[in-house]
């Protein structure tokens, strides 16, 4: 609430012209949105223009507009020194003067004019979030993944304050580093005037998918005419979802080839063409990332049969031809 001094120049018949002093009370009001009201006052004049005691003052005649100086709009209130205007669009600005008339229905000229900027009402209504959409994130192996910056894109609005003066706030954080799992992001706008408003935005972040973890198994060691038994384990962390692990021998090196009872199964007998040492491979693929380990087989000769002991005679059988009997001993050995 104010008061404002004004000052007009008041006219009565032929009576000279006087000055004197007006007091305009403003008070601002809005009983209703976006509307506004003022409460005006002034000080009824006491003198002619010429200086004369105004004894016939009869009323006062308001005015006002949106313009200085065009007053599009007129009330006479009568014979009192107040006057309130109602359903002023709030923001505005308007002006008022105020006249005197007497009986014989002669004005004086304006007042001063009074410049208002009705005001808008207090601002109560919190802005506007359009709850971003959820976000799904894929983590590093070190099972986290970064928070996304989500106030740059973000769609907000207020009634009053402009985007670029709302105090907007994410938590956690963007670059915050979020562990696997569901995380909520709690996005924040507050307006110049105080109103907050908030939404969570769900951010999911996915365990990274790794190789399969392979194990070829211990070296292995056959005779040639045997066979060996690859002991071999795959494992994986069943990503991605519904893919198949497939484990598969291979060999890098070797004198001979190798037969395996399964060549996709990471348990499995082997055999080998030719003694040697020999290098298998076991890969395991889980369709997007692959593990291997590899073993070594070492294939030894044939097993031959021990050589028999020294040849003796038993006994001695005389040809028919021989007129005499000889005892002798003879040894050799037997090709391996
Ligand atoms: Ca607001
Ligand atoms: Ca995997």
């Amino acid at each position: 609430m104010s008061a404002i001094l004004l000052a007009a120049q008041w006219f009565q018949g032929a009576r000279r012209a006087a000055w004197l002093s007006v007091a305009m009370l403003v008070c601002g009001g809005h009983g209703l949105a976006q509307a506004a009201e003022i409460r005006l006052a002034w000080d009824p004049p006491t003198n002619n223009t010429d200086g004369t005691v105004l004894t016939d003052l009869a009323g006062f005649k308001l005015v006002w507009g949106t313009n200085s100086g065009a007053y599009t709009s007129i009330t006479n209130v009568g014979n009192t020194a107040t006057s309130t205007v109602a359903s002023l669009t709030a923001g505005t600005t308007y002006f008022f003067a105020v006249r005197a008339y007497n009986v014989g229905l002669a004005e004086s000229s304006n007042s001063v004019e009074l410049a208002w900027l009705a005001p808008l009402p207090l601002d109560t209504t919190p802005p506007v979030i359009q709850t971003p959409a959820p976000v799904t994130l894929t983590a590093g192996l070190d099972d986290k993944a970064s928070v996304p910056n989500y106030l740059t894109t973000l769609i907000v609005s207020d009634d009053r304050s402009a985007r670029t003066n709302l105090l907007l706030s994410q938590l956690p954080i963007a670059g915050y580093q979020a562990t696997v799992g569901a995380t909520t992001v709690v996005i924040a706008a507050t307006d110049e005037a105080g109103n907050r408003a908030q939404v969570n935005a769900a951010l999911t972040i996915l365990k990274a998918n790794r190789a399969p973890v392979v194990d070829a198994g211990p070296d292995v060691s056959f005779r040639l005419d045997k066979s060996g038994t690859l002991f071999g384990m795959v494992t994986d962390d069943g990503l991605p979802t519904g893919a198949s692990v497939v484990a598969t021998w291979s060999k890098l090196s070797g004198p001979g080839s190798v037969t395996l009872g399964n060549t996709n199964a990471p348990s499995t007998t082997v055999w080998a063409s030719v003694a040697g040492t020999y290098v298998l491979q076991l890969q395991a693929t889980d369709q997007l990332l692959a593990g291997t380990d590899s073993v070594m087989l070492t294939v030894l000769p044939r097993a031959l049969p021990g050589k028999p002991d020294k040849v003796r005679v038993v006994t001695i059988t005389p040809s028919a031809s021989s007129s005499t009997s000889t005892t002798t001993t003879t040894t050799g050995t037997l090709a391996p």
